[in-house]
């Protein structure tokens, strides 16, 4: 049965709504104009890199035109300067909150203070940024890419059980730097720790799009002679490999094993025939969340500092069964 994918919201932490004012200026600052109620949200979006994205977009536009809140919306193409340029142009304009999916993990701090320095929340959306001060944001909301790896790499460890020596897999890292390829490399890394046998004997970033993974697939291919399995950090990508090693005349989902994140419909496709093996769950649904934590943090309330999305994981078999209801 396909379910609508929840989300828990987890109280990590307590936020302290010390700085900022505690964002209650609301009203003072809108975008559409002074005196309405009406929220003017700036999002600075990754890109439109692959099917996860494009789903995760047409949520956040949904959700926002369901709320109505104002979206001010721009795609930098998986460029941080772009969406630095973005962030500041929001700033200009005194939107009444921020939110954006950083393209990588670093370099945040001085965009952030400027948004704090102006008054206007912050919250991360889908990836994650490492600034020590956790007070230029509201609140992040996504998923835990750690956890993702993980259920990919126990899902290996298991399969490979019943199979004797050497395990030899090919690895396409998402954007260098990005949250969700350091934490996919780190939770798979830590899951196949577990059986000796598996060993990572290529690891290279595909930049989470199709084409990319294809040709990194391509050079894996030549290299390395005797790859078991694909670990491809999105669909996309896993994608693109399936494209890949079939060129090479060899069969996906059999000679070539692979593992992929996300369940979009195209991945969900291609497993339930057979040419993928397994894909963990990435929700990109997060549109009615993110109003609704808007909405909250507009209004001075207090939100949790990390909001979890539930996921789950699909084998071929069940891949069969909710396809047909798949959202994305
Ligand atoms: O898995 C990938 C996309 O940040 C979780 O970005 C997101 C990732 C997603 O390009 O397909």
């Amino acid at each position: 049965m396909f379910r609508k994918s929840f989300v828990a919201v987890i109280a990590a932490t307590t936020l302290a709504l010390t700085a900022c004012g505690g964002g209650s200026d609301t009203g003072t600052s809108g975008g559409s104009g002074g005196g309405d109620d009406t929220i003017t949200m700036g999002f600075a979006q990754v890109g439109a890199e692959s099917g996860w994205r494009t789903a995760n977009t047409k949520s956040i536009q949904e959700a926002a035109e369901a709320a109505g809140v104002d979206l001010k919306f721009s795609d930098a193409q998986q460029k941080q300067e772009n969406q630095i340029k973005a962030i500041r142009s929001y700033i200009q304009q005194q939107v009444d909150v921020i939110a954006f999916s950083p393209v990588v993990e670093s370099g945040w701090d001085t965009v952030l203070k400027e948004a704090k320095d102006a008054n206007i929340p912050v919250i991360l959306t889908d990836r994650a940024v490492d600034s020590a001060d956790t007070s230029l944001y509201k609140t992040f909301l996504g998923s835990d890419f750690i956890e993702e790896g993980k259920k990919a790499g126990e899902w290996l460890v298991e399969d490979s059980a019943s199979t004797e020596g050497p395990v030899n897999i090919v690895e396409l890292q998402g954007t260098t730097g990005a949250a969700p390829a350091i934490d996919r490399k780190e939770g798979f890394e830590a899951a196949i720790a577990a059986d000796p046998d598996l060993t990572i004997v290529e690891s290279q970033t595909g930049d989470f799009t199709r084409s990319g993974g294809k040709q990194v697939m391509e050079a894996f291919l030549k290299n390395t002679p005797d790859i078991d399995v694909v670990y491809a950090h999105n669909d996309d990508m896993g994608l693109g490999a399936i494209e890949a090693i079939e060129a090479a005349g060899k069969v996906p989902g059999k000679d070539i094993k692979i593992i992929t994140v996300d369940a979009v419909k195209d991945g969900m496709t291609a497993l339930a025939d057979g040419k993928i093996n397994f894909i963990v769950e990435c929700n990109p649904l997060l549109g009615e969340q993110l109003m609704d934590l808007a909405a909250k943090v507009v209004a001075g309330e207090e939100v949790p500092a990390r909001v979890v999305t539930e996921e789950t994981t699909f084998t071929p078999e069940q891949a069969k069964e909710v396809l047909a209801s798949r959202e994305y």
